[in-house]
């Protein structure tokens, strides 16, 4: 089985060729089981806090729960964000995505705005939503609640036929991701993707972190907390769209995020 696995840290020219040409790539063992145990446990909680009944996705979790704040800034992770985007981009949104035991096929879809469809901005459709998958339950066979990605279709100019999605279909080139809990998945939003089946008799977590240039509007809030804020780090009130900037409309840029090397 074909499978983009990249290493983590900086972003390699192969990175960036394998990004480019299937949108996405998984990055094995990010978090330590230790890590992972703190992680599901943060996700846990918040979902029984939201009352989540069935499939569900709860923002914001990374203000009040520090484990899952951390992966905001992860170094594995982090420095391909950068390198796919250089050094100016927002947390743009954090989704903590609960699939329940038993839980079906989700619907093939592209992420975007309801607002306003990306692919009105032009063709092939820009990245917008880079989003880094947290697996928090272990995926490494299929029907574990998986993200199944139709590879490189981040470039195809016609849809996904309107009867395969009504009917949650199977496509010959969907790619179901196996990989351990732990492992992160990064995707470009113009992907046709899908949440798999999950036949275990246990719930699913995977925590969503999109990044995004600094001018999207956020979508998993509407201000940043001010308590958060108080209490993050320098690089992630940053990362949350905290910074200042010299004119309005961003025409003279503004001063980078602290990262380490800057
Ligand atoms: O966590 C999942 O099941 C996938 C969610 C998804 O596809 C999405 O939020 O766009």
């Amino acid at each position: 089985m074909l499978n983009p696995v990249v290493a983590p840290g900086p972003l390699t020219d192969l990175d960036c060729f394998i990004f480019e040409s299937w949108g996405y790539f998984v990055i094995p063992n990010v978090l330590s089981q230790d890590e992972v145990a703190a992680c599901l446990a943060a996700s846990q909680r918040i979902h029984e806090a939201a009352g989540t009944k069935g499939w569900g996705q709860v923002g914001r979790s990374y203000e009040s729960e520090p484990d899952l704040e951390r992966l905001i800034d992860h170094p594995a992770v982090l420095p391909k964000i950068r390198g796919l985007y250089g050094d100016r981009f927002i947390l743009q949104s954090g989704w903590n995505t609960m699939q329940p035991a038993h839980g079906g096929m989700g619907g093939w879809h592209q992420d975007g705005s309801g607002a306003f469809d990306f692919k009105k901005l032009g063709y092939p459709i820009p990245l917008l939503q880079l989003r880094a998958s947290y697996l928090l339950t272990d995926q490494s066979q299929p029907r574990m609640g998986n993200m199944e990605m139709i590879p490189g279709s981040h470039r195809t100019p016609v849809p996904l036929p309107a009867d395969i999605r009504k009917e949650k279909g199977d496509v010959s080139i969907g790619h179901v991701i196996c990989a351990p809990a732990g492992s992160v998945l990064v995707f470009h939003n113009a992907v046709w993707h899908r949440t798999y089946a999950h036949d275990g008799d246990y719930d699913r977590y995977t925590m969503h972190l999109i990044y995004s240039p600094p001018w999207l509007e956020p979508s998993d809030r509407l201000q940043n907390s001010q308590e958060f804020l108080q209490r993050t780090t320098p690089l992630r009130r940053a990362l949350m769209g905290e910074f200042s900037r010299p004119d309005a409309p961003y025409g003279a840029g503004y001063e980078a995020p602290p990262f380490d090397d800057n």
